[in-house]
C-alpha cells in the first residue's frame, strides 16, 4: 500500500500544545486507499528538517504533508512555496535563532510545493472549512522544514510530492492569549486536512 507521511510539530514558544500535532494524531489510518504514517518533529532548525528527511527515507511515502501552527491566522492555509532563508523572531526549542541567513548555501532560492495547493484550498472551502492558499510559510522552522523537504526530493529526483499546511491556533490556546486571537476547533482543521489529502491523492 502506498504511504502518506504526515508530520506535526511539538509545542514551542512557551505553548503547552501544538494543534498541528493534535490534528496529525487524530488522522484516520488510511486516506484514499493509502496508509497514513505520522511523525512528530521538533521545533528546531537543525533537528526538525533532519527528522522529516529521516522519516521520508524510512517510509518512502508517495505524498508528504507537513503541518504546522500559524498563530494569528484564521484559516487553514496550504503553503505555495518554501524559501531558502531563515530569520527567526524567537529562539527555536534548541535556543538557536538564525537571523537573515540562507538555509542551504548553493541550493535554489525557493521551491514551489508539489502538491495541488489551489485545489486543496478549494476542496477545504467546499467542505465548509475556512481555507486559503498562503504565499509565505514565514522564515521560521516551518518554512525550513518545507524548503528542506522539497530541496531533498528535488535533488534526488524523487517522484514523491510534498507540501505544507499551516493551521490556526486552537481555541484552548486562544483563550490564554490577549487581544485579537483567531482560532479554529481541531475537529474542523482535521476535516480540512483530510479533504486536502484526498484531493492530493486524486491529483496527477
Ligand atoms: N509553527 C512554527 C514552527 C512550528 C510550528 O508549529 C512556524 O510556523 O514556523
Amino acid at each position: 500500500m502506498e504511504k502518506i507521511l504526515v508530520t506535526g510539530f511539538e509545542p514551542f514558544g512557551g505553548e503547552q500544545t501544538n494543534p498541528s500535532w493534535e490534528v496529525v494524531k487524530a488522522l484516520p489510518r488510511t486516506i484514499a486507499g493509502r496508509s497514513v504514517v505520522r511523525e512528530r518533529i521538533p521545533v528546531s532548525f537543525r533537528r526538525g528538517p533532519a527528522a522529516a528527511l529521516a522519516a521520508i527515507q524510512r517510509e518512502s511515502p508517495s505524498i508528504v504533508l507537513c503541518v504546522g501552527q500559524a498563530g494569528g491566522r484564521a484559516k487553514v492555509t496550504p503553503e505555495f512555496v518554501g524559501i531558502n532563508y531563515a530569520d527567526a523572531r524567537i529562539p527555536d526549542n534548541d535556543g538557536e535563532q538564525p537571523q537573515g541567513r540562507r538555509l542551504s548555501p548553493g541550493a535554489p532560492d525557493a521551491h514551489f510545493s508539489t502538491l495541488p495547493v489551489r485545489a486543496m484550498a478549494q476542496v477545504m472551502v467546499d467542505d465548509g472549512v475556512p481555507a486559503a492558499v498562503s504565499h509565505s510559510a514565514g522564515t521560521y522552522v516551518c518554512n525550513a522544514v518545507l524548503f528542506s523537504v522539497l530541496d531533498a526530493l528535488f535533488s534526488s529526483r524523487s517522484t514523491a510530492r510534498a507540501g505544507f499546511v499551516h493551521v490556526p491556533n486552537s481555541p484552548e490556546q486562544a483563550c490564554r492569549l490577549a487581544g485579537e486571537a483567531p482560532s479554529m476547533p481541531v475537529a474542523l482543521m482535521l476535516q480540512g486536512i483530510v479533504s486536502g489529502l484526498e484531493c492530493a491523492c486524486s491529483w496527477g
